[in-house]
Formats: structure tokens, C-alpha cells, sequence
């Protein structure tokens, strides 16, 4: 009898605990999608934030990946995440210049993340995604990764008069203000344009020319690298502000982890280095004085575009995320 008492009295304060208690949040799943080919470089930092997001968020949030270019086209990743069409993507600034044109100087920072997210340029870089894109910003991989330029030809100075060159919008500037004729295309038709010969180069980061088999039809890398490689992860404004705080701190820690993995990128690069030699792309390595007109080249043609594009963030932005 005492027994029975006992327990009833147990479920009732259960059931009364229960009712008092807040509602648990109810685990959520992101829909996501990578402008980068499964597997290669510039996905690899998203797919092992996706893989620790599903270990670690169990019963919080869970992402579920739907692929890379052969689930979107890379250029219209921008567009998707905008709309809602996916909750996720793993996209560089330069595939959604179509609704956020100045997303491209990000390309242009030489702070760390940490430093950007203390001293306000996140707030700015939010806004404007915010703003233009109905996109929450969460984090940015390939600090620490620059671009070069890759030549089926050699050069012998800071020139690449009458070169057409594959490019996105990272590299367009620069290789109008080298005399090179710059031709637009996604990642996946770099391969056909050299083999066709169509381009006598292309402009890529430090990382990933094998993982495509570029370095087939790739003579020359040009050193010194320029710029900052800019892969975001962003999430759809109405996903983000639908998730609980608990979800969104959740997905901030492991965006920050993600971003810690950004200290690796000079020991990947050397290591592409290394691949790229093996595989007989020689290294041009301008001297003193052509590398030094040869950055000062980048730098302004790309912080004059923009300016074009917009001064007003342009000039906001340039203190906070470091200049050159
Ligand atoms: O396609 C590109 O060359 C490009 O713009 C880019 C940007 C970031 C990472 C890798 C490539």
C-alpha cells in the first residue's frame, strides 16, 4: 500500500515537472549544399563541419548534405541559400556576386577570423548579408590559402599581355590590369577550357589543382600568391532566426571550430606545393621588385573594384578586415 502511494505520488510530481518544465527544442534538420565538388579542397572544411555538427547535435541540429555541383550549379548556391531553397551552403563571395557584389572583397582580408570576429568586421560582413541576401553568415574557411595565377606558358615578368586566363570575379580585376583577357567559368569546365586549349591559364588557389586533374594541363604556377581564399557558410535568415538560441550557439561553436581549421591551411598549401611540383608545374617566382608591383597590382585593382561596386561598405569594410 505504502509502495503504491509512493510511486503514484512519484508520477504525479513526473507529470507536474513535465508541464512546468520548458518545451525541448525539437531537433532540427538543415537542408545543405556545397559550390564545391564532394570531396575537393574548398568542401572538405564543410563536409567535416557536417560530419562533427550530425555527431555532436544529436537531438539539436542535423545537416543533411545533398551534394555539390551535380545537386546546384555552383553560381546559383547564392540564390538558393537566399531564397530558402536550402538552409545551408558551402559558398565563396565570388559565385553570388549577382545579389551581394561587394561579397567579393572579402577575398581582400589579411586578419585572422578571431581577430574579425572581435573587432566588428563580422557585425559589418552580417549586416550586409543580412541585409542583401537574407543570409545569416557563419563562418569563413581559407584564410591562410592565397590564390595564383596557372599558366600553360611561362611569363617573365608581371604581364600577361594577350593571355586569355580562366577567372571569377576574384581575379578579374587583376588580370584586366595585367593585359590578360579574362574568361569567365565554373570550376567544373576549367579542365575542358585547357584541354581544348581555350585558356592559357587560370587563376585558382594554392590547394586543389590534382584534385581535378588540372595539373595535366598545367605548366607554371606564378608566385607570390594573392589574396585570401573566402569560402563561407551560410544559412537562410528565416532558418536561422526559426532555430532556438541553444541551436544557433550550437552552430556558432562548431562554426568556430570550423575556422580554427583555417591554422592548417599554410601546411596544406605546402603540401600542394609539393604535389604540384611532383606532377611538373614549375614554379615562376618573380623577383623582388616584379613581385612586389605584381601585388601591389592585385591589391588595388581589387580594393578599386570595390570601391565601384560600393564605397560606402567598401571604406567601412577595409580597416576591419585588415589591409595589405
Ligand atoms: O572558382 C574560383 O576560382 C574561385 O573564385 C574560388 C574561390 C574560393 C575558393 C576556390 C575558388
Amino acid at each position: 500500500m505504502n509502495r503504491i502511494t509512493l510511486s503514484l505520488g512519484a508520477m504525479a510530481m513526473t507529470a507536474g515537472s513535465l508541464l512546468a518544465a520548458p518545451v525541448a527544442a525539437q531537433e532540427v534538420t538543415l537542408r545543405a549544399a556545397s559550390s564545391f565538388a564532394v570531396g575537393t579542397s574548398f568542401s572538405r572544411e564543410f563536409e567535416a563541419f557536417v560530419e562533427r555538427v550530425n555527431e555532436m547535435g544529436e537531438g539539436l541540429v542535423q545537416i543533411d548534405f545533398i551534394g555539390g555541383p551535380e545537386a546546384l550549379p555552383p553560381f546559383e548556391v547564392g540564390s538558393a541559400v537566399s531564397s530558402g531553397v536550402i538552409d545551408m551552403a558551402n559558398v565563396t563571395g565570388a559565385f553570388y556576386g549577382n545579389l551581394l557584389p561587394i561579397a567579393d572583397a572579402l577575398k581582400l582580408a589579411t586578419f585572422s577570423t578571431s581577430e574579425m570576429r572581435e573587432n566588428g568586421a563580422y557585425d559589418v560582413i552580417r549586416r550586409i548579408h543580412a541585409d542583401q541576401m537574407n543570409v545569416h553568415y557563419l563562418a569563413r574557411t581559407g584564410i591562410g590559402t592565397p590564390f595564383h595565377i596557372y599558366l600553360t606558358q611561362p611569363i617573365d615578368g608581371p604581364s600577361l599581355e594577350g593571355l586569355r586566363i580562366r577567372t571569377t570575379s576574384v581575379y578579374r580585376a587583376f588580370i584586366d590590369a595585367l593585359g590578360g583577357v579574362p574568361v569567365q567559368t565554373a570550376p567544373g569546365e576549367v579542365y575542358t577550357a585547357l584541354e581544348r586549349g581555350q585558356v592559357e591559364g587560370y587563376g585558382w588557389p594554392a590547394q586543389g589543382i590534382l584534385d581535378l586533374g588540372w595539373h595535366e594541363h598545367t605548366n607554371y604556377r606564378v608566385d607570390p600568391g594573392i589574396y585570401n581564399v573566402e569560402v563561407a557558410f551560410l544559412v537562410n535568415m528565416d532558418t536561422w532566426n526559426a532555430m532556438t538560441d541553444e541551436q544557433r550557439d550550437f552552430l556558432t561553436d562548431m562554426a568556430i571550430w570550423a575556422e580554427g581549421q583555417n591554422d592548417l591551411n599554410p601546411e596544406r598549401n605546402e603540401a600542394d606545393y609539393q604535389l604540384q611540383a611532383e606532377a611538373g608545374v614549375e614554379t615562376i617566382t618573380l623577383s623582388d621588385e616584379d613581385a612586389e608591383r605584381w601585388l601591389t597590382l592585385a591589391y588595388d585593382a581589387a580594393w578599386d573594384e570595390a570601391m565601384s561596386v560600393d564605397p560606402e561598405v567598401a571604406a567601412e569594410l577595409r580597416p576591419l578586415i585588415g589591409d595589405r
